[in-house]
């Protein structure tokens, strides 16, 4: 069949006030670029003749300025969900009046779609290198919940971008799991296993629009690993190659998940460079740069994602090198790729980042002082609950030292001391497994807790007094954060 081509600005006309769209794409990668700017300009244009126009927004985690930065600018988002990392939209949903947020798991998304938890996407706009007359997608950087919008919505916007080449095809594996009481077995018992299609099979009646593009994925650099990251890196390694040398990983290693951001791509560089860690594979959702580097080592054998969240300059490397990638990178949807039950059977050792611990080992990877979203939980919670070992890091402090990233109770509670194994920072390693609060206390603060907050810390332990399982001083128990609102810095905490 012949499919209406048009221009990015056309097809954002086919999209009405009200409509629920859902994106392609996972991080930036992937992710719908042209129609969503017409669509922001599409906005702007209405609200300035008075006229209402605001969209619902899927899409497989965060996206780019051209997506979340412009469509919040435009004040054209009305509900987003489940990640995001945009200033502009950050600043949105922190306003009282703003688009409103839901975090969600990532893995569970499609399937809150299709259980109708949430709102029916009525339109995807989709990301593909290539499409056949019959509705063969094939799709780009990431595959994010593409399967499932795709089937669900009325209408399908395809942004064809040949900036990804359509030697794509086969890297992808799409598999939409069938849902309760009737779902199976995932048949993934290793991360290089396939147990989908290479292409997206959509219906070419429900193509309304298809946009020639040539965009470039809106992935940001990282900062190159600092000395601190570098240190974090290395207490990684120690503790793995501890695990290793202890037979509590197996010698031929098991896979990795490993979070976004500079922490996690510092650490991977550092895991690379170890010479007791042999070469390794990856199930993880996020494959940065460091992933690709080491996969040119040899160091990294396979790599299995939802994206390839990775630069342009890396992203034209794989490119560059198909014959090389290809058989060494599969990208899944998101429920696959952070699927509970398959982490849990392959053994994953997951690696993700908090923003602040606390002395007992709960989590905040969310919100800066318990009410300002940050990004969202991502994956995260997805892996670590359900990991071999799930490792968090954190620098110890934040903000030249302003902030100790370990509290008495973190201020906002996304992974609990239940699902957290081990917690890392540049000043080592507090392995709390199999130990009890006051242990779990005793070990963070001697080993993780920068010696400019050792001493208060110490000292809360101490207002907390000895009663119950898990001591705190409910007057106390925020003062850090209280004493970093009021003055800029928690160093002037004092205990009441
Ligand atoms: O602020 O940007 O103004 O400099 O937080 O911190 O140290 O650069 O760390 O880039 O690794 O991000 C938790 C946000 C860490 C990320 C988080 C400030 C700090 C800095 C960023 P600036 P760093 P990273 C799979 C897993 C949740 C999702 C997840 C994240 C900025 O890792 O979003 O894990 N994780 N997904 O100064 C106030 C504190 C702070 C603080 C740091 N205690 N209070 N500000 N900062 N600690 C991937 C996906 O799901 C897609």
């Amino acid at each position: 069949m012949a499919y209406p081509f048009m221009t990015a600005g056309q097809a954002a006309e086919l999209i009405n006030n009200g409509d629920v769209i859902g994106l392609s794409g996972f991080t930036p990668a992937g992710v719908p670029k042209a129609v969503t700017k017409a669509l922001a300009a599409r906005a702007e244009a209405l609200h300035a003749r008075g006229e209402a126009f605001q969209i619902g927004l899927y899409t497989g985690a965060s996206t780019g300025d051209s997506t979340d930065g412009a469509l919040a600018r435009a004040k054209a988002i009305s509900f987003r969900t489940p990640y995001q990392s945009n200033k502009d939209l950050r600043a949105s949903l922190n306003a009282p009046d703003g688009a409103q947020y839901f975090d969600l798991h990532l893995s569970e998304l499609a399937q809150n779609l299709r259980y109708g938890f949430l709102p029916r996407p009525t339109v995807a706009i989709i990301e593909a290198c290539d499409l056949t007359e019959s509705g063969e997608v094939v799709l780009t950087s990431a595959v994010g919940i593409s399967p499932t919008v795709a089937r669900l919505a009325d209408r399908i916007i395809i942004e064809l971008n040949s900036r990804h080449p359509k030697a794509l095809r086969g890297m992808h594996d799409i598999y939409e799991p069938a849902d309760p009481p009737y779902r199976k077995e995932i048949p993934v018992y290793k991360p290089s296993d396939r147990c989908g299609s290479p292409i997206l099979k959509i219906d070419p009646k429900k193509v309304v629009a298809v946009v020639e593009t040539q965009l470039k994925d809106e992935v940001g650099g990282f900062h190159a690993p600092d000395e601190i990251t570098a240190r974090i890196g290395r207490n990684v390694v120690e503790f793995l190659t501890g695990e290793l040398r202890a037979g509590r990983i197996p010698a031929s290693f098991l896979p990795i998940q490993s979070g976004v951001g500079n922490i996690a791509n510092a650490v991977m560089a550092e895991l690379g460079e170890s010479k007791e860690i042999p070469a390794f594979e990856m199930y993880t959702e996020v494959v940065q740069d460091a992933v690709i580097g080491l996969m040119k080592e040899g160091r990294i054998k396979f790599a299995s994602g939802c994206s390839l969240t990775v630069t342009d300059p890396v992203l034209q490397e794989i490119y560059d090198n198909m014959s090389y990638f290809h058989d060494k990178i599969v990208l899944r949807p998101q429920e696959i790729s952070n699927n509970p039950g398959l982490v849990r059977r392959m053994g994953l050792i997951t690696i993700n980042t908090a923003l602040e611990a606390d002395i007992y080992g709960n989590i905040n990877s969310t919100h800066v002082t318990g009410t300002k979203m940050m990004n969202g939980i991502g994956g995260s919670c997805d892996f670590t609950r359900n990991a071999y070992i799930s490792i968090f890091t954190t620098p110890a402090t934040a903000k030249n030292g302003a902030i100790s990233s370990i509290v008495p109770m973190v201020s906002h509670l996304d992974q609990s001391e239940h699902s957290v194994k081990v917690l890392i920072t540049e000043h080592g390693i507090a392995d709390l497994r199999g130990k009890n609060p006051r242990q779990r206390a005793r070990l963070i603060i001697d080993n993780c807790v920068d010696p400019i907050y050792r001493e208060l810390l110490n000292d809360y332990l101490k207002v907390a007094g000895s009663a119950g399982q898990t001591p705190h001083s409910l007057a106390n128990a925020l003062g850090m954060h209280r004493t970093f609102v009021e003055t800029g810095d928690m160093r002037n905490t004092h205990w009441v």
